[in-house]
């Protein structure tokens, strides 16, 4: 049991002293919903080695009264296993299942598309003792100069917002990934969304984004767990001419959104398709 109700957690910030990364953000809400404290343990990007004794090269790691526990996913399954009678992150089994789906989803259609458009911006609120190491380990990751991924992202940022509809189909009617209570699907995608604010320099969504109500509450738990000073502001893009809309203002359009409640409901999609009787 974690002495003091507290656990000690290896956090990976940039010079304004907001958390960067995706992973530790997740499980930086992951352990606050199981109740505990967290007794920071700060730095950025070059020396996690030292910090962590030699027990790890990457974040997030958490030390519970001595247990060294490492990788995002490994300390959801290590905290639900260890504390069962606290509120469960992954309260059924198909939350894994679908939350590792929506998180490989939201890689592709924003992380990584982000993360093209921000690389310098993430190199240069890293601290200076971490700016060469991030400027050539990102060109290697990204294969080229971080101001060359970089440049021309005003052409792609509006086709990004536009991607992310399904999410927004979702949380149009729900408060939270969980429902009406947060779990670990809320806390994996949130992360994405405070990785960008730790670095952006300039907004990636619309003001009036329908997700904005969910990443605001989700940022508000836990004593406003998402809500340090040193993030930046992600809503404020604005739609210039020949830009795909930034989301769609039609509501729950298609597929399971499309409900058939009987003819009326069909009829005039069958008048525009021609169905006969
Ligand atoms: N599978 C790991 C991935 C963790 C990871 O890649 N963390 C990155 C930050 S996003 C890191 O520690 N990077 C250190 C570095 O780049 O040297 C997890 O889920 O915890």
């Amino acid at each position: 049991m974690a002495a003091n109700n507290t656990i000690t957690f290896y956090d990976l910030q940039v010079s304004t002293g907001a958390t960067i990364s995706p992973f530790v953000w997740a499980t930086k809400f992951a352990v606050r919903h199981k109740g505990f404290d967290l007794d920071i343990v700060e730095g950025g990007f070059t020396g996690i080695m030292n910090r962590t004794g030699g027990m790890t090269e990457r974040l997030p790691a958490i030390v519970d009264d001595g247990k060294w526990v490492l990788d995002s996913w490994g300390i959801v399954e290590y905290l639900d296993e260890t504390y069962p009678d606290r509120p469960l992150l992954i309260p059924h089994e198909s939350v894994a299942v679908l939350t590792r789906a929506l998180d490989a989803w939201f890689w592709g259609a924003a992380v990584g598309p982000w993360m093209r458009s921000y690389c310098a911006d993430y190199r240069d609120v890293c601290y200076e003792h971490d700016k060469e190491y991030v400027t050539s380990s990102r060109a290697v990751i990204l294969g080229a100069a971080l101001e060359d991924v970089q440049a021309g992202r005003e052409n792609r940022l509006a086709g990004i917002s536009a991607a992310l509809e399904p999410l927004r189909m979702a949380l149009r009617e729900n408060d939270f990934l969980g429902g009406s209570s947060p779990n670990y699907a809320d806390y994996r995608i949130i992360g994405g969304f405070l990785w960008l604010a730790s670095l952006a320099q300039t907004p990636a969504l619309a003001s009036d984004d329908p997700l904005r109500p969910w990443v605001e509450r989700v940022c508000a738990l836990y004593d406003g767990l998402g809500e340090h000073p040193g993030l930046f502001p992600i809503f404020g893009l604005e739609q210039r001419p020949g830009d795909v809309d930034l989301f769609n203002r039609a509501a729950g359009q298609g597929g399971i959104y499309k409900r058939n409640t009987g003819p009326a409901s069909t009829q005039a999609e069958t008048q525009k398709i021609g169905k006969p009787a």
